[in-house]
């Protein structure tokens, strides 16, 4: 198969573990990049040999030949951009979170659909090696039926200092962190009927919530608690560790800090390392983000290579997306919120 021709929207913070990736990936390349800041466009362009640099998305449209486009931008450039993308009839990957609304999003997988063009959402988490080994468990059959789930993510790091942004909206934790930890409850416990929420906001110095505890009932008829805070202080900081503990009729499923994994199941106990490995360019603690990163790149270049719908398509999303709606929905009303009337 041809080289796929790939194109780069946004080159900030995060982008930069893309483009590592692209680089690791075979069957695919970044030929040109984009970001209206010159600054960025200059800085990723030297560090990645890219030559062909537009401050114009539409420009980049126009002047390039697009196998598909990568688009690393924060949320409100999302809708226009893969809109665009779907006119050129350019496949497209948009980072999380997939749109400020939902009516938006809903938006954004027509326009896809209507083009005939593929839509992936960056929904990196679920691709972590650890959340992967988790999901094999449950595959084995060892703990027979899941009955309940919690999604754990606790931490203190500064997000800010790279992302100075998340600390300025209204919306803060649910919807850049806990839209991942969501996803991975879906990922292992199937789609969801009902969202109770509740929020706190610890930190002064941010606008928007930075701890959240959501409960679930799954349609398989497990539960779920997904929690997450980014003001929890601990003797040893586990930032970006997702904790999974999973109850199934026959055992359970113990994902702790460390990436230490212990599985009860039928045939006893067995305690394993899932440590995710450190690629050559990734650094620590993000090593286990970036190593998804890979992962879920290499994914959508075997999906446009077999015409599959990727794992976390623009379609899948929308399920994502709305529990972020009715957590927000469900935190302000103190009720819980049923998940259909939104899809
Ligand atoms: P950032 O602000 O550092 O970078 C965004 C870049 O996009 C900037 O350089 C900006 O100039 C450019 N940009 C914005 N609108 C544009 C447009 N219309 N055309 C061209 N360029 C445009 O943001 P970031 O921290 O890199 O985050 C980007 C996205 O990645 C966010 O949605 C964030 O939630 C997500 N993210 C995902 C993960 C993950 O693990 N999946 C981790 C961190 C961030
Ligand atoms: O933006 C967030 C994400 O997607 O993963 C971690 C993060 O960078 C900060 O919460």
């Amino acid at each position: 198969m041809a080289e796929l021709r790939g194109a780069l929207i946004g080159c900030g913070f995060f982008a930069v573990n893309q483009m590592h990736a692209w680089r690791d990936i075979e069957g695919a390349s970044i030929v040109a990049i984009c970001d209206r800041d010159p600054e960025r466009l200059k800085v990723v362009g030297d560090q990645f040999g890219i030559a062909r640099r537009y401050v114009d998305a539409a420009a980049l449209f126009a002047g390039e030949s697009l196998d598909f486009v990568d688009i690393a931008t924060t949320a409100p450039s999302h809708r226009p951009l893969v809109e665009m993308a779907a006119q050129n009839r350019v496949p497209a990957i948009c980072q999380k979170p997939f749109a400020p609304s939902l009516a938006d999003a809903k938006a954004m997988v027509k326009a896809c659909t209507d083009a005939g063009v593929a839509l992936m959402v960056h929904e990196n988490f679920r691709w972590q090696s650890p959340i992967q080994a988790v999901r094999a468990v449950l595959d084995s059959g060892d703990i027979g039926t899941p009955f309940f789930g919690r999604i754990s993510f606790r931490s203190a790091y500064d997000v800010f200092s790279g992302q100075p942004y998340l600390a300025t909206g209204k919306r803060f934790i649910i919807e850049d962190l806990g839209i991942h930890s969501l996803d991975i409850a879906r990922f292992l416990l199937g789609d969801v009927s009902t969202i109770t929420t509740r929020t706190a906001r610890i930190n002064p110095n941010i606008a928007g919530e930075d701890v959240a505890t959501m409960l679930m009932d799954h349609k398989s008829g497990a539960t779920s608690v997904v929690d997450c805070s980014y003001a929890t202080k601990l003797a040893t900081e586990p930032f970006p560790q997702t904790l999974v503990e999973i109850d199934g009729s026959d055992g359970t499923i113990r994902l702790e800090h460390n990436y230490r994994l212990t599985v009860t199941g039928r045939n006893g106990t067995a305690v394993s390392d899932v440590s995710p490995p450190l690629l050559p360019w990734a650094s620590r603690p993000w090593h286990n983000i970036q190593e998804s990163v890979v992962a879920i790149q290499r994914h959508w270049v075997d999906c446009l290579a077999n015409k599959t719908e990727p794992a976390t398509s623009g379609a899948d999303n929308l399920r994502t997306l709305a529990l972020v709606e009715a957590a927000y929905v469900g935190a302000a009303s103190g009720e819980p919120v049923r998940l259909d009337a939104l899809l």
